[in-house]
């Protein structure tokens, strides 16, 4: 299992913000490269794949709508130690507690609607980059 991928997604509100070139410059600044990326759109049914692991949470139907409400940006990015320095970048999942700095600090509205996904292992990297992009759109 390869430790420098990890899989990111700029989620609806930070796309409807306008956030969006800037969270890639951060990404950028933050010594990632990126192998893929997309500007796309995942359907309900879709989020709900992605998020099963959520499904028994009290915040699954809420995180699954919102996850599908509108474009995202989808990417595979690459530096060593790619999750743990992706989510060191991005800071804890509620921008309230997320540190100076972080991306989630500068840009998240909320708990849920917090801006970035980072994947939480280098199994989860995998198969999240592999339910956005075929091995023909990794660079
Ligand atoms: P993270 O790994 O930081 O994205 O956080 P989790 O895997 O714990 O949660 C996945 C997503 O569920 C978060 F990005 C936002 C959402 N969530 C909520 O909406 N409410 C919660 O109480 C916890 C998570």
């Amino acid at each position: 299992m390869r430790s420098d991928r990890t899989f990111t997604m700029i989620k609806p509100d930070a796309v409807a913000n306008g956030y969006i070139g800037d969270i890639l410059a951060a990404i950028t600044k933050g010594g990632f490269r990126i192998a893929a990326m997309k500007y796309t759109k995942i359907s309900k049914e879709q989020a709900e794949v992605f998020y099963e692991v959520h499904k028994e949470r009290p915040f699954y139907g809420e995180l699954t709508d919102f996850m599908s409400s509108g474009p995202i940006v989808a990417a595979i990015l690459e530096k060593e130690n790619a999750v743990a320095d992706f989510r060191k970048l991005i800071g804890a999942t509620n921008p309230a507690e997320a540190e100076e700095g972080t991306i989630r600090k500068q840009f998240a509205e909320s708990m849920s609607k917090n801006a970035v996904h980072g994947s939480d292992s280098d199994e989860n990297a995998c198969i999240e980059g592999a339910f956005h992009f075929s091995g023909c759109e990794i660079f």
